[in-house]
């Protein structure tokens, strides 16, 4: 009898405690509601620098460049561009014969007709520059003297330039002095 009522005390016990601890987790199990969110975090400090590219490849070659006595870039060597007067048309022709300027050999003298009224001379070639001229008169003189004395064409690209000379008396001789232009 004893016996039976301690074992009925220690079931009482076990159960109440049981019950107790069942309740006690059953609160602990329910969520809230959610929470605000924080505020953001300052910003990380900056990584390391990452490692160099490989180089690239290499860019296609560029087009052939114009040999310097190529003056009219056509790539082929002409008549013009033997500015030496050699023959051959090379690295020489890139050559002025006096210091890079003007030598003597540039300028060259040209008469016109003699022992008419009319004379003119001409620079050989229409680029060339007619740099001066001038009029040599011979024969009777008259009067009234009509006497011309003059340089044509000197702007002109189309035309040589030329000195020209005219009397109504008498004959005349033009010159022209010009200078040669490659
Ligand atoms: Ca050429
Ligand atoms: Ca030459």
């Amino acid at each position: 009898m004893v016996m039976r009522i301690g074992w009925i005390c220690v079931w009482v016990c076990v159960s109440g405690c049981l019950g107790s601890e069942q309740q006690f987790v059953g609160n602990e199990t329910e969520q809230g509601p959610a929470g605000e969110p924080g505020p953001p975090g300052a910003d990380g400090a900056q990584g390391p620098s990452g490692e160099d590219g490989a180089p690239g490849a290499d860019g296609a070659s560029g087009a052939d460049g114009l040999n310097c006595w190529d003056l009219d870039g056509d790539g082929l060597p002409g008549v013009d561009e033997d500015t030496n007067g050699d023959g051959v048309v090379d690295a020489l022709d890139c050559q002025r014969t006096s210091g890079g300027g003007i030598s003597k050999s540039d300028i060259y003298v040209v008469f016109g007709p003699s022992g008419g009224a009319l004379s003119t001379a001409t620079c050989a070639d229409t680029d060339d520059v007619l740099l001066t001229g001038g009029c040599n008169r011979s024969g009777v003189n008259c009067l009234p003297l009509t006497f011309t004395d003059e340089p044509r064409s000197v702007d002109d690209p189309t035309v040589a330039a030329s000195w020209y000379c005219e009397s109504n008396c008498g004959s005349v001789e033009a010159s022209a002095v010009c200078l040669v232009v490659n």
